[in-house]
């Protein structure tokens, strides 16, 4: 069967293959065909079924630690077992095509996975931390850790939190006292240090930014596509739901990532 024409697919192609400094701005939406679940959706949302309160604040990090450990390893298991998709290789390619011919794509994610890496692309700013970096909840010392693998078939399977198996953090090797967290923006947090000075740098310049998979709720990564539209760059938004963003968009692509985006980049 063929595919469903996009609409303004066209329109948003010749911004494409006129840019030559582009910004992607991505979101939990581009990482939803690998399997990650997004946030905010209706049933599959992560914040629908869990409460952030109970698991993604320091408060709840020092009130529950065992709980909001073992909440975040099974989530860094869950994506570990995930590949990349085609929204996510169509980006990286775009990137090495750029680059080839001396221009850039820059991207700054919301995404704590690793799906953009994976796919081969350079990342310049994660804006919400990662789920595979860890330090110390006390003294700040960075840590390795492995989040070990999921057991074969149970890495969808989202936990029952009542019954959900405890571990309790590691304690720091630097300090021996701190316990690990993850290395994730916590809701009140300050986001990691320059990650929002690089990405506002990159869009004071580009002219063309595309802001893909994310509902721009949360602040402040929801208000970096305006920064875009303030030098008067272009700035297509790839969501198959209209988001607070989409009637300040040049172009509203109405779909998802994964085929939108090669057909965006093609
Ligand atoms: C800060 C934890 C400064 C990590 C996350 C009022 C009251 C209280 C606080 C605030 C307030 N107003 C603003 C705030 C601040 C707060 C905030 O914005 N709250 C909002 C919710 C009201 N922000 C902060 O606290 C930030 N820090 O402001 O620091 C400060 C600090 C101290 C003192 C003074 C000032 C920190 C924000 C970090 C939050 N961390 N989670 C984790 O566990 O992962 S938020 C969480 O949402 C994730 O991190 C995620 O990255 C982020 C954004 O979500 P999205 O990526 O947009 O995902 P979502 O599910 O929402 O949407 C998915 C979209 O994809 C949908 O639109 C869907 O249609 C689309 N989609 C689906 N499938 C596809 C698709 N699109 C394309 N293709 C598909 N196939």
């Amino acid at each position: 069967m063929e595919p469903e024409p996009i609409p303004d697919l066209a329109e948003a192609t010749a911004l494409a293959r006129a840019a030559r400094r582009v910004v992607v701005l991505s979101g939990a939406g581009l990482s939803a065909a690998s399997g990650v679940p997004t946030f905010r959706e209706a049933q599959t949302g992560l914040w629908e079924r869990y409460s952030p309160e109970q698991l993604a604040t320091e408060d709840a990090f020092r009130s529950d630690p065992e709980l909001v450990w073992s909440w975040y390893q099974w989530r860094a298991r869950l994506i570990r077992s995930c590949t990349p998709n085609a929204g996510h290789l169509a980006v990286a390619a775009w990137q090495r095509r750029l680059a080839a011919s001396g221009d850039s794509l820059t991207i700054a994610t919301q995404n704590v996975d690793d799906l953009h890496e994976r796919a081969g692309a350079e990342v310049l700013a994660h804006l919400h931390g990662s789920l595979f970096e860890y330090r110390c909840a006390d003294c700040g010392a960075p840590a390795e850790h492995d989040p070990g693998a999921a057991p074969e078939g149970d890495a969808g399977s989202a936990p029952d939190l009542e019954s959900m198996r405890r571990v309790a953090p590691p304690s720091c090797a630097a300090c021996g006292v701190g316990m690990l967290r993850p290395g994730i923006v916590w809701f009140g947090e300050m986001l990691p240090a320059g990650a929002l000075e690089r990405t506002l740098a990159a869009l004071q310049h580009c002219d063309l930014a595309v802001v893909v998979g994310t509902s721009a709720t949360v602040q402040p990564a929801a208000s970096l596509p305006y920064a875009a539209l303030g030098v008067g760059a272009a700035v297509v938004e790839v969501n198959p739901e209209v988001t607070e963003f989409s009637t300040a968009a040049s172009v509203h692509l109405r779909g998802a990532a994964g085929q939108v985006l090669p057909a965006l980049v093609r």
